[in-house]
């Protein structure tokens, strides 16, 4: 079993800090965010001119990434690439992609004494994140800011990208080799607790294997991909509300143009958050669903063949069936991968998932017919 471990405290992370090039005086320093993966942290320091500069760092999850070196020359070079096409185009490089600030001595992370791995970054210059949708025109803004982001990679030699989690939407895969094996070894002796979940899923056994099917048949192209595209990975702009920057490139990876966009309505469709417990309050936004499909496609959609277009609100559906199916999976394990808050967090969320899943079922034919309207 993976046994996860500590993260650094405040107190410590402030011994981390001098081992990166920040400049000036640490005024301030914070945990951040809501990843349910990494541990973020925000520095803020003064600098000689009297102004303040803020940092991100982060201690990164090296249970989930085996390999910290490969994962951030991904990162490095995919950043470089996105900032040669913003130059291009006349944009503002710093703040429309990340900045990695290297180490003291020029690496692109630290490693501790006890072997755990920081890196950082600048923190996007007046920017916020949203944990849920407020309005149809910010989620359409993430849509046309992770629909650009394909745009810019589509010239991005693939091959040159190191799989940082094999498999990571092979929905087939993780139902074989994660979800059955956890039903079976009921590690965490919750499995009576979760009867109903998991007939839910196997239920579905059969939908698990289709968008795999269609790669290998060649009919879905493997593009690179951000392949977590949920609303807090993009930055927007505090005062515009528009997007600025798409963030937390660590699955950056061949995949498909299906993942992104299912995954994006998973998280920002949904009318609750992800871990809401009362499931009357889940359900799908159709209205938010347009909003995405028209800002996505707006940036990506030419490129799209029809099978991926086809299948874009199939998608949805299966992008948050699997997401579920990993937050049961984990909580059949004894929550070994995600963050969580308390003991059932992960089985709030896979819940939640499936009352989504469900609604989706419900709603495919509106869903199919608005995606048709914007691409006919
Ligand atoms: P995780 O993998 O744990 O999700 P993220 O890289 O997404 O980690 O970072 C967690 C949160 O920290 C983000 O949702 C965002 O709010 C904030 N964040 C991360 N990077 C930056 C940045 N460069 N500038 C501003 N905020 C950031
Ligand atoms: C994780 O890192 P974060 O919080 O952005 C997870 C995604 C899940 C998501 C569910 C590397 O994303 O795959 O969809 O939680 N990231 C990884 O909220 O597993
Ligand atoms: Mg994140």
């Amino acid at each position: 079993m993976i046994i996860r471990r500590e993260g650094v405290t405040l107190q410590n992370i402030t011994d981390i800090l001098p081992n990166f090039n920040f400049k000036g005086d640490l005024i301030d320093c914070r945990e951040f965010g809501s990843g349910h993966i990494n541990k973020t942290y925000i520095a803020t320091y003064k600098k000689d001119d009297g102004a303040n500069q803020s940092y991100v760092i982060q201690q990164l999850n090296d249970t989930v990434f085996k390999n910290i070196d490969r994962l951030m020359d991904n990162v490095f070079a995919v950043t470089s690439h996105i900032r040669k096409h913003i130059k291009e185009y006349g944009g503002d490089p710093d703040r429309e992609t990340l900045h990695y600030i290297k180490t003291t001595d020029g690496k692109k992370f630290y490693k501790d004494s006890q072997g755990r791995y920081y890196r950082a970054y600048i923190f996007v210059k007046d920017s916020i994140s949203f944990d849920s949708v407020d309005n149809a025109e910010i989620f359409k803004s993430s849509g046309e800011a992770f629909g650009k982001f394909q745009r810019l990679l589509a010239d991005f030699d693939a091959d040159t990208l190191y799989e940082t989690i094999p498999d990571f939407h092979n929905t087939k895969w993780r139902y074989d080799n994660e979800f059955i094996p956890a039903v079976e070894n009921n590690l965490s002796g919750r499995r009576d607790t979760c009867l109903e979940e998991i007939e839910f899923v196997k239920a579905r056994e059969k939908d698990t294997g289709v968008l795999v099917d269609l790669i290998k048949s060649g009919d879905l192209p493997l593009r690179v991909t951000h392949n977590d595209t949920k609303l807090n990975n993009v930055m927007f702009d505090a005062d515009t509300k528009r997007c600025v920057c798409v963030i937390d490139l660590d699955t950056v990876m061949p995949g498909l143009a299906l993942y992104d966009f299912g995954d994006s309505i998973r998280f920002g469709a949904n009318t609750a958050v992800e871990d809401e417990p009362d499931l009357n309050k889940v359900s799908l936004n159709l209205e938010y669903f347009k909003a995405y499909a028209e800002g996505f496609l707006g940036e990506a959609g030419t490129a799209l063949n029809q099978c991926e277009i086809d299948n874009l609100a199939f998608a949805a559906k299966m992008m948050t069936f699997e997401c579920g199916m990993r937050f049961l999976t984990d909580y059949l394990n004894g929550d070994t991968y995600f963050k969580t808050d308390y003991p059932e967090h992960n089985l709030v969320r896979a819940r939640d998932q499936f009352k989504l899943v469900a609604d989706m079922e419900a709603k495919m034919p509106q869903m199919k017919q608005i995606i048709k309207d914007i691409t006919q």
